[in-house]
């Protein structure tokens, strides 16, 4: 019988699937993966920092943010031609997606055309587009779509109950309000969290379910596990078990089902194998590249080893663009960055 699509789990329903024996999960998890997306099809995504540091707010886990001494250097939003290279250059590595990222709490108005150019001149180069800048105000999630932009990344971060030890200078509900915004402008929502934050199980459980009962399922739910920076309020959060994190990723996929579950920060450090469990778990995305904001991700080398291993491929993206080939293999080479024969 089909994975239903709900949005009213309760929290001991979903703690109930935390509980479940780890291969029972993984099994039920595996199912609902299959039943609904190809498993061995990963979604390729790169970011970048388009403004980097001097953030005004206190996200306990955040190395840009101005009060903690993290050594990250404040740079002002960058040119559209800086971000059209780097762009490029994610393109022809094989990533389909390009994820801009801005320290702000949100942008101002006269941020919003400088953004849109941004925006314009990488969807021009036939690769998906997702930003992530913070609260937004009127107008603004509008602007960003006719300017051709697919995601707006805006995380949940964390269970209700939570954040309040985590981040002070802005509430759970101006985040629900940004995602509200940004769903009634017909971009498609990126929403995860982050886990390893010294959270319970059960607050784990309701960061899935606050995801999950939200009025439309994320199309894409990033898992971020905590990048501890030296620096920060959470530069010594007690490192989750890595099957922890597996059963986040296989939760998230039994309730969200048609949603593309990222293993997003973390994975460089992780294991091999832990991330090949979360591949069977359900995770669908990665960041590929170097680099993630501010803090390192496995070399491309080694992804792409990685996708040799598990026999895993790209996923292929059918944009007005036409179909983008994927492939991070090395005869990226057409300029789609996938060895193809067309003409880039
Ligand atoms: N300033 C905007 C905001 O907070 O909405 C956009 C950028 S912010 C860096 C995007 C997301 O990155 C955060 O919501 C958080 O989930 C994630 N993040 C930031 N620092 C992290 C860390 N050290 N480890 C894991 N995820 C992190
Ligand atoms: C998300 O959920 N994770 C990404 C992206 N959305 C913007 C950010 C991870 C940031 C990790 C810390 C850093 O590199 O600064
Ligand atoms: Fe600023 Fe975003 Fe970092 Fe919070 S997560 S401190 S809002 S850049």
């Amino acid at each position: 019988m089909p994975a239903a699509i709900r949005h009213d789990w309760s929290r001991d329903e979903v703690a109930a699937l935390f509980a479940l024996p780890f291969n029972d999960l993984l099994h039920r998890a595996h199912g609902v993966h299959r039943e609904h997306h190809d498993p061995n099809a990963v979604q390729v995504s790169t970011l970048l920092s388009i403004k980097t540091g001097g953030c005004p707010e206190d996200c306990a886990y955040c190395p840009q943010a101005q009060r903690y001494d993290t050594g990250v250097l404040p740079q002002k939003l960058l040119e559209v031609d800086e971000v059209l290279a780097r762009a490029r250059a994610a393109r022809d590595a094989g990533a389909s997606r390009f994820c801009m990222g801005a320290a702000w709490r949100g942008p101002k108005d006269r941020d919003i055309p400088k953004v849109a150019a941004i925006v314009r001149a990488v969807k021009d180069l036939g690769l998906e587009t997702c930003a992530t800048l913070g609260l937004l105000g009127d107008g603004h999630a509008q602007q960003l779509k006719d300017a051709g932009l697919d995601y707006y990344n805006h995380n949940l971060d964390t269970a209700p109950e939570f954040y309040g030890e985590i981040i002070h200078t802005r509430e759970y509900q101006d985040r629900l309000t940004t995602l509200e915004q940004v769903r009634d402008a017909g971009l498609k929502t990126c929403c995860g969290g982050i886990v390893g934050m010294g959270e319970t199980r059960e607050q784990r459980a309701g960061l899935l379910q606050a995801l999950a009962n939200l009025p439309e399922h994320p199309h894409s739910v990033p898992i971020n596990q905590l990048v501890p920076v030296p620096g920060t309020p959470l530069a010594n959060a007690e490192p989750l078990d890595p099957f922890e994190f597996v059963r986040t990723i296989a939760v998230a996929r039994i309730l969200m089902p048609l949603s593309i579950v990222r293993l997003s920060a973390g994975r460089q450090q992780m294991d091999d194998a832990v991330q090949a469990l979360c591949f069977f778990a359900g995770a669908g995305s990665i960041f590929y590249g170097e680099k993630l904001l501010t803090t390192g991700n496995p070399d491309v080398e080694a992804d792409r080893a990685l996708f040799r291993r598990l026999d895993l491929h790209p996923m292929e993206v059918v944009e007005n663009a036409g179909t983008v080939h994927a492939d991070i293999g090395e005869n990226a080479s057409c300029g789609h960055g996938c060895g193809c024969s067309a003409a880039a």
